[in-house]
């Protein structure tokens, strides 16, 4: 059964961040620093989702999706990231399962979606190696409960992301800008990916995964720097996060660093743990150039000459056909399955957002064409569900199906959520 689904992420819905036993995490902490986000908004309500999820649950079944891609606070679970377990925490999520399940609704959980415990970032969150173990402990303790119900589970949501805005840039938590903690917290949430496969398979796990957001890199020209340049600009962001989990090994890091000290041996076995599945989020390609002199070895040129979406991302359906198939020609018969984890844009403040609607109906079609090619796609989910709190853009941005008005929590599907119920319902009569 191929999955047709929504997104969210539980920072970015749940509101709720004092309650039933939760502890703080890092975006709690960051969202309430001055200047961090836009506006000073935070995630402290939210979508309200805590107490309004039987509302949302009901939202998708009149949708008509038959999986939802959720993600569970590993703060809720574990308030200090490790040892005692806040089992009000899995109630909530154990709770919203059976009523998915109740639905026909397939509960696809991601473990983490960068709402990091803050007791673990005072150990120096990924850069310190022992929270690979704690987040495999953390798996385990949700496997254990929820197992036997669940058919797919995402590890990590897009660690490049995690890495590159919250360790090297400073824009999201835990906000550090430093390059040279970068790979070391790539590195980490990668061997974390690792023991948490292992551990959820030990606790009866059926599929895993992890979502990894991938972009086709095209140069800014056939000049030999700029091909140069994109071809680093790949490794950063695709191959350092896909080579090791399917091939094995790491690509060619010399731009970037002269020594990998922090790989031990070993280490590249465990993160190579066989995946059912490898998600994928995309939104748009990049652009690259030679490097200017920020000590980057690429520079982004821009993607011009497309339409933009409210954020200003260019919008290029058939950038998800191009990155599909480049997968497959560059994995070949190490490629499994993929599931588009997330794929979506935001729009202006209005209930006819037909440009969303345009949208997913040409990113649709772009998954398709993959799929002609010999692609091996298993599901797509739209980004979002809900229009909700989008990090350092905060309430800003509209990424729903689904408006959220944030003064009265009062949710109304826009044009592009009857668009995708019809479009639903066709696919159930023609199969
Ligand atoms: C995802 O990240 C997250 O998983 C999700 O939580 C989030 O709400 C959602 O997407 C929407 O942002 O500068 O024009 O080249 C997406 C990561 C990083 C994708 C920035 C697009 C560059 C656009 N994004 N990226 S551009």
């Amino acid at each position: 059964m191929f999955l047709w689904g929504t997104a969210t992420a539980a920072y970015q819905i749940e509101g709720a961040v004092k309650e039933d036993g939760r502890g703080v995490s890092i975006w709690d902490t960051f969202a309430h620093e001055p200047g961090r986000t836009r506006d000073g908004h935070t995630g402290d309500v939210a979508c309200d989702h805590f107490h309004r999820w039987r509302e949302d649950v009901e939202l998708m079944s009149g949708l008509g999706v038959n999986a939802y891609r959720f993600s569970i606070a590993w703060p809720r679970v574990q308030p200090q990231g490790d040892g005692e377990v806040n089992v009000a925490g899995l109630d909530f999520y154990e709770r919203l399962v059976d009523a998915l399940l109740e639905k026909g609704i397939q509960p696809v959980p991601t473990l983490f979606h960068w709402d990091l415990p803050q007791a673990l970032q005072d150990r120096g969150g990924w850069i310190n190696r022992d929270i690979a173990g704690n987040f495999a402990e953390y798996a385990a303790t949700v496997a254990a409960r929820l197992a036997d119900r669940v058919p797919l589970w995402i590890t990590l949501n897009e660690p490049f992301v995690h890495m590159a805005y919250g360790y090297a840039m400073g824009i999201h938590a835990p906000g550090q800008a430093l390059l040279t903690d970068a790979l070391p917290a790539a590195h980490h949430q990668l061997l974390a990916h690792g023991l948490a496969t292992q551990a959820l398979r030990a606790a009866g796990a059926r599929q895993v995964a992890i979502t990894n957001n991938c972009t086709p890199v095209w140069p800014a020209s056939q000049e030999e720097a700029d091909l140069k340049a994109a071809e680093a600009y790949d490794i950063l962001h695709n191959r350092l996060f896909n080579d090791p989990i399917l091939l094995g090994k790491y690509p060619d890091l010399s731009a970037y660093t002269k020594t990998v000290d922090f790989v031990r041996d070993g280490d590249l076995d465990v993160i190579a743990t066989p995946l059912d599945g490898l998600g994928i989020n995309y939104y748009n390609p990049t652009r690259i150039a030679a490097p200017t002199d920020d000590g980057l070895p690429f520079a982004d040129a821009g993607v011009t000459g497309y339409p933009t979406t409210a954020f200003g991302w260019p919008v290029v359906p058939d950038g998800l056909r191009e990155l599909l198939t480049g997968l497959k020609s560059r994995y070949g018969s190490a490629l499994p399955p993929i599931h588009i984890t997330e794929n979506g844009c935001s729009t202006d403040d209005t209930l006819e957002d037909h440009s969303r609607i345009e949208f997913l109906e040409g990113h649709i079609a772009a998954m398709r064409r993959a799929m002609d090619e010999g692609v091996d796609v298993r599901g797509y989910f739209v980004w979002s569900l809900l229009d909700n709190f989008e990090w350092a853009e905060g309430y800003h941005q509209r990424f729903g199906l689904v408006h959220v008005d944030f003064e009265t929590q009062r949710r109304t599907p826009k044009a592009s959520y009857r668009w995708l119920r019809e479009h639903l319902r066709a696919q159930n009569t023609d199969t």
